[in-house]
């Protein structure tokens, strides 16, 4: 898989050189690059953003770096990863759908994702026109509902999400399957040895008898009750059916 980022905070992206994914790119498994926008500037203060267009507060990112920041970095793709090669465009933003673990397992069957790190009140529309002129897919895509300063630390937390699913990242397969979120339930609660621990105050903490049954089925129905009680205490909203244009929402 290839990625390719586009920030004026190259150095945010720095944790992708360690653990599973620095592991991942020197394994080959992950081609990723990281590009500085302001590269694609031509004026001495290498100038990103303008003040808006109608007033406003804050400050607006250009078009032209970002089109010609495109247009580069779709080239240099294209002559590594063949001719016929697309991106998929992403611009973290608060205002996309909902990235979610279902979104983290389809892309990790894309061949090659841009990232598109947007900063100070947001990039000009015409940029998304422009992309979907190109016939570039574009898609937006937030982490949750809450204001992020910038685009960066959701390129980290997408970026591990996707590579860990990609085959041979992860070592053992089993544990993607029996992950949180992968089956639409929170993860049961986990034990290790000791078996019967006495917490720092003297109170004896007994791990759950039936984990040390022996009985793999139980076990298996047991922990399928705890991911579902844990479920409907914390997340009520990941057991009840999609809301639908019928319900009038
Ligand atoms: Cl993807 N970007 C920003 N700037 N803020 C966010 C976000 C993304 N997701 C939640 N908040």
């Amino acid at each position: 898989m290839r990625i390719d980022v586009l920030t004026l905070f190259p150095e945010y992206l720095a944790p992708l050189e360690l653990s599973l994914i620095g592991k991942a790119r020197r394994d080959g498994l992950v081609d990723l690059r990281v590009h500085q926008l302001r590269d694609w500037t031509h004026d001495r203060h290498r100038t990103v953003d303008d003040t808006p267009l109608g007033g406003g507060a804050g400050m607006v990112m250009k078009p032209e770096p970002w089109a010609e920041a495109f247009a580069a970095v779709r080239a240099a793709g294209r002559a590594e990863l063949g001719e016929d090669a697309e991106p998929l465009i992403v611009f973290p933003n608060p205002a996309g759908t909902p990235f979610r673990q279902a979104t983290a397992q389809e892309w990790s069957g894309r061949e090659w994702i841009v990232f598109a790190c947007g900063r100070y009140e947001g990039i000009d529309e015409r940029v998304y026109e422009h992309l979907a002129d190109e016939g570039f897919e574009v898609a937006l895509a937030s982490l949750g509902d809450y204001v992020l300063n910038g685009g960066e630390v959701a390129v980290l937390a997408i970026t591990e999400a996707v590579v860990r699913l990609v085959p041979g990242v992860v070592g053992n397969a089993e544990s993607l399957v029996e992950e949180s979120h992968s089956a639409g339930l929170l993860e049961y609660p986990l034990y290790t040895r000791p078996a019967a621990w006495t917490d720092p105050s003297g109170t004896l903490r007994e791990a759950p008898a039936i984990l040390l049954s022996g009985d793999h089925a139980r076990i298996a129905a047991w922990r399928r009750e705890q991911s579902e009680a844990r479920t409907a205490a914390r997340r009520p909203d990941l057991l009840a059916p999609p809301a639908t244009p019928a319900d009038g929402a």
